[in-house]
């Protein structure tokens, strides 16, 4: 007799899930037959795959390695404290916190170590690539902070740091916070280090989108300028959804474990420790820096190449993955280009610019990101295709022409796709 409480154990997801199965399959083609340009997406490895999908997700676990809640931790130990010497070795940095769940869980741990509800945060806008974690009205972080904004200037669209100066003295934050979503520049770490200090804040770094760059050596570090550095594990560091926090402050070093664990989070996500692990190991390979440098080549050839073709970048250009695209120059907002792009299989995501419009559905700006092409193997010559098969939609689309152009385009982003597999099986 079938046991009935097993029946669909053992079952693929195919054989007991047909719904989930063919939209898992559907994504897999999706991924295969789009080029993905989404800013904050990358491709992680085979290895990092296989730790997602692992039976350590079973593992149910509080604490610290050497220090859990529950009994048969020693192998996630293993896991957890690779992750955090891989870490320390990548970032040089004394100090590292391995368990947030995402880039905005680390920053709340942050929040929870440093300041208290009503006190002053500053960071940059969110037009201007801030982040919502770092003091959005509408996240936590805005309703419980007094949260005010620094900006870009107006022409140069760089971080105006001698304005920034001069807000966090009139403002006197008790955190002064940098980095986000959509900013394409470098970020002068050392210069807000010294603003910090001289206004007497702590100074965080949300490395989120270029802590990818940072390791493989194409940005400047935050160290030794930040007190705190948050940042994803996804985007530009190429490896699973999560967040580490890093700091040299050994004081800090308890208060931020209780900050994390049991301060805003509960038991880990154990297979995704794994994961971590695997991908700060590859990020510390020679191979990685040699993909960061590609990919600062690679988003620079195709600013250059939209410039070229009239489109406005923000700043003029990119110090990082990001290209962020002012269609205003084309007289279309973000929403109608991020449509074009994708019927030719293009994906990618309307944005804020500095000072646009509050309102989503008429930003005129586009964020794209180079980094998941550039791991799918895309370099110069595929971004200079990519750059005039961007151009020729948005054009097309700007001059009511966009049927005649989408063919063409898909046929071009289709010869890519093929080219450059996702995974080589
Ligand atoms: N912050 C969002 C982005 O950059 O797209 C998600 O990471």
């Amino acid at each position: 007799m079938t046991d009935q409480t097993h029946i669909h154990f053992d079952a693929s997801v195919h054989e007991s899930d047909p719904l989930i199965a063919r939209a898992l399959d559907d994504e897999r083609r999706r991924q295969q037959n789009q080029i993905e340009l989404i800013a904050s997406e990358n491709i992680v490895s085979r290895a990092v795959l296989d730790a997602l999908g692992h039976e350590m997700t079973n593992k149910t676990l509080e604490g610290y390695p050497g220090n859990r809640f529950h009994g048969g931790g020693e192998f996630v130990d293993v896991v957890e404290q690779a992750a955090i010497d891989r870490a320390k070795q990548l970032f040089n940095v004394g100090y590292v916190n391995v368990q947030p769940h995402s880039g905005t869980q680390a920053n709340l741990a942050v929040f929870f170590l440093l300041v208290k509800p009503g006190d002053k945060i500053l960071s940059l806008d969110l037009a201007a690539g801030g982040h919502l974690s770092h003091g959005m009205k509408g996240n936590l972080s805005g309703r419980w902070f007094e949260s005010h904004n620094y900006n870009v200037n107006p022409q140069s669209e760089v971080i105006d740091y001698n304005e920034l100066e001069r807000v966090a003295e009139d403002i006197r934050p008790k955190l002064l916070i940098t980095g986000g979503s959509a900013y394409p520049r470098e970020l002068d770490f050392e210069r807000m280090g010294k603003i910090a200090k001289k206004v007497g804040a702590w100074f965080l770094v949300d490395m989120a989108h270029i802590a990818g760059l940072v390791a493989g050596g194409v940005h400047p570090s935050p160290f030794p300028h930040a007190d705190i550095v948050t940042c994803t594990t996804t985007k530009t560091l190429r490896g699973p959804r999560g967040g580490l926090i890093l700091t040299n402050n050994e004081d800090w070093y308890k208060k931020l474990q209780a900050a994390v664990f049991p301060g805003v989070q509960g038991s880990l996500h154990t297979q995704v420790l794994a994961a971590k692990a695997i991908c700060l190991g590859e990020a510390l390979r020679d191979d990685f820096k040699a993909y960061a440098r590609q990919v600062q080549i690679n988003a620079r050839v195709l600013a250059a190449t939209l410039i070229e073709r009239g489109i406005r970048i923000v700043s003029g250009g990119t110090d990082t993955h990001i290209v962020l695209l002012d269609l205003s120059s084309k007289g279309l907002i973000g929403k109608q280009a991020e449509v074009v792009l994708a019927r030719a299989n293009i994906t990618s995501n309307k944005n804020p610019i500095p000072n646009d419009s509050p309102r989503p559905a008429e930003w005129v700006g586009m964020r794209l990101g180079v980094a998941a092409a550039t791991t799918r193997g895309l370099k110069e010559p595929e971004f200079l295709t990519l750059g005039h098969v961007i151009a020729d939609l948005i054009d097309a689309e700007a001059e009511g022409r966009a049927d005649e152009v989408v063919p063409g385009a898909r046929a071009a982003v289709a010869r890519l796709t093929e080219a450059f597999p996702v995974y080589a099986n």
